[in-house]
């Protein structure tokens, strides 16, 4: 089978109209990082769901009457990717998508969407909890954020963890399925930086990224790293290359946006940042973590 001679993703995700979150990152992202994006949408937004008020179109009924015709089209994408779901059974439609459509290059990345500081996002219920815990088994890698790693272990939130809790939660996470685990927003203790930490289960190996904190939550932060993982990935990066593009590119994102006064919850200005992405590897900052790896 010839590969595509562009990489196509295939992006299940919403596309929220205004507050940068979601498929209005993912889209120009990856396609400055010279990836094709295919999105599967799963609802349209008037803006992302933490705006008062927001209108909420749902697709599922659309989503698997989409895949139907890309198979019929006999489409092959060289990643499935995605992020926030609208419903529990948009979740069974993605694990139905994967499995129909996973050959062995294919590369498949689950963001667990679900929740930020501490928080579920107002859609996402218990049931949505269950079905992404079911989900992640299918992923070579997922991105979860300190939240989204306790409703995937079904404990309650915490941010003073420690290197070994953190340790151990890579390990169980990985048991759950995915072979590349990358937890995201993971407070120092003198809450000056802020770090991502990474386990690779194919080679045990465990990785760090640090970058300074700055205090403020912009939407749609996780979903820019995300993207540049998938992005990196699929150039040909290692992990620890992957993860430190994706570190450095947010927190550029953050910094460019967090001098101006107060409206957080538009994103980061994305738009000041992204020819910084055609650029390949630059200098890095990754460390190697001398963990055990059981
Ligand atoms: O990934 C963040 C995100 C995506 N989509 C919607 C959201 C959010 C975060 O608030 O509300 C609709």
């Amino acid at each position: 089978m010839f590969s595509n001679p562009v990489k196509r993703v295939a992006a299940v995700h919403d596309m929220s109209g205004f507050g940068r979150v979601s498929l209005t990152v993912i889209i120009p992202i990856l396609s400055s990082m010279g990836v094709q994006v295919c999105p599967l949408p799963t609802a349209i937004l008037s803006t992302h769901s933490q705006y008062e008020g927001f209108e909420f179109v749902d697709l599922t009924a659309n989503m698997q009457p989409i895949i139907d015709h890309w198979k019929r089209l006999k489409l092959r994408f060289d990643a499935i990717y995605s992020g926030f779901l609208g419903s529990a059974a948009q979740i069974d439609i993605v694990a139905r998508f994967i499995d129909d459509f996973r050959d062995e290059n294919m590369l498949v990345v689950v963001d667990p969407v679900m929740g930020d500081n501490g928080k579920r996002y107002t859609s996402i219920s218990p049931e949505m909890v269950s079905e992404m815990q079911m989900l992640v088994r299918k992923a070579d890698i997922i991105t979860p954020n300190l939240t989204e790693v306790f409703l995937l272990l079904n404990e309650p939130y915490r941010t003073n963890v420690s290197d070994e809790e953190i340790r151990q939660y890579l390990l169980r996470l990985v048991d759950m399925g995915p072979k590349i685990v990358a937890i995201t927003s993971i407070p120092t203790s003198d809450n000056l930086n802020t770090s991502v930490i990474a386990y690779n289960s194919e080679d045990g190996r465990f990785w760090k990224v640090s970058c300074s904190y700055l205090p403020a939550a912009f939407p749609g932060t996780g979903d820019t790293f995300a993207s540049v993982i998938v992005g990196s990935i699929l150039q040909g990066d290692s992990l620890p290359i992957a993860l430190d593009r994706a570190v450095n590119f947010a927190s550029l994102g953050v910094r460019a946006t967090f001098g101006y006064p107060g409206k957080p919850l538009e994103g980061i200005m994305l738009e000041r940042i992204l020819p910084s992405l055609s650029q390949a590897v630059q200098p890095t900052s990754y460390e190697i973590l001398n963990w055990e790896n059981h």
